[in-house]
């Protein structure tokens, strides 16, 4: 009797310990949601994007300034710093494109540094956004010729490749540069020469006056279903009038994407204004919105997330990169990592 209590209670220990063992390997093998081996291949639904489960996502993340000037701050192992101590899963490539600020046109070695960051991006199972960075030269149509043959090369190398996003034009602007008149038909060009290698990529479509007038897109949308608009916003220069904006934009089934936003004004520079993006971050994770923070750069101007004493490689086990962070990389880091009460 003695001997079958014993063996019963044996069993049971084993059943138990069995249990706690699968258990323990679930815990220890759950997925990284944010991942792309998770979320792989994104794509537009209506106004939302999802993954490949279907589930709705929102990818927040970091853009570098610009590479052609701070190209020795972004590697693999700053990408992976940032990673680690944002929590973030996408890395927007910011190459300009005008010959006067050193861009693409002047520079055509930029392509490489690219390649080179795309596929840390990809390594680091993170999405990355290329994006052709257009600024002072206002029309995208200025380059066009340039812009078809980057990305064709781009969606050829990587049409395959979850990971990445295709930003086809920063920000148009200026009084004489419109959606119908300029970025659609440019933008119509370059979703067709993407489209032949990357067919399910999403691209990301600058918007005029510097990606923020949405309501000229809305009455006449691009054909292909699986692009975002891009939305930028500056915490101390945008309000609610352009969250009104926003939200009836999407009431039409289109999708934003906020690949560019600050704390500063829209010059980059002066005071952080962390309450009213505060504001803007609530609204953007309330509505799912995607969204990449300017910039990572040791510039000495408000919007720089690390100072000049950091390089890639410092951040250590116990503080990170507690010790290089200016105070808008702070603020950034309170935003998208809360302190714990
Ligand atoms: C700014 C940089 C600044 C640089 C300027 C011109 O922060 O150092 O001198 O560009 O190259 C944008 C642009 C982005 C701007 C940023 C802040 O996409 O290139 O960066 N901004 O002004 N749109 C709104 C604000």
């Amino acid at each position: 009797m003695k001997k079958k209590v014993t063996a019963i209670v044996a069993a049971a220990i084993l059943v138990i310990l069995a249990i706690g063992g699968v258990v323990l390997f679930m815990l220890l093998n759950q997925p990284d949601r944010k991942s792309v081996s998770y979320n792989g291949q994104l794509r537009v639904d209506g106004n939302r994007i999802v993954n490949q489960h279907n589930e709705e996502v929102q990818l927040t993340g970091i853009s570098t300034h610009g590479i052609q000037w701070y190209g020795d701050l972004y590697n693999e192992t700053s990408i992976a710093e940032l990673k680690n101590e944002f929590g973030i899963n996408v890395f927007r490539i910011a190459m300009y494109v005008n010959p006067d600020d050193g861009g693409y046109i002047a520079n055509r070695g930029l392509k490489d540094k690219v390649v080179e960051l795309v596929e840390a991006a990809i390594k680091l199972d993170m999405y990355a956004i290329i994006d052709w960075h257009i600024l002072n030269d206002n029309n995208p149509q200025t380059y066009e010729a340039e812009a078809l043959e980057f990305f064709g090369e781009m969606s050829e190398k990587y049409g395959e490749t979850p990971n990445v996003i295709y930003e086809i034009c920063n920000e148009p602007n200026g009084s004489d540069v419109s959606w119908g008149g300029n970025i659609r038909p440019y933008a119509e060009k370059l979703v067709a020469k993407i489209r032949e290698h990357a067919e399910k990529a999403i691209v990301i479509v600058g918007t005029p006056n510097w990606s923020k007038a949405i309501e000229q897109v809305d009455p006449s949308p691009l054909d292909d279903k699986n692009v975002a608009y891009a939305l930028h916003f500056y915490a101390g220069s945008e309000n609610v009038t352009l969250r009104d904006e926003m939200d009836h934009f999407r009431s039409k089934n289109l999708a934003l994407f906020v690949s560019e936003c600050g704390s500063t004004d829209a010059s980059g520079q002066g005071d952080l204004h962390e309450d009213n993006f505060k504001v803007w971050i609530d609204y953007l994770n309330k509505n799912k919105i995607s969204w990449v923070f300017w910039a990572f750069s040791n510039k000495d101007e408000a919007s720089s997330i690390v100072t000049k004493k950091y390089k890639p490689g410092v951040a250590d086990d116990e503080t990170g990169l507690e010790n290089y962070l200016t105070e808008n990389g702070r603020l950034l880091k309170r935003t998208l990592v809360p302190p714990e009460d």
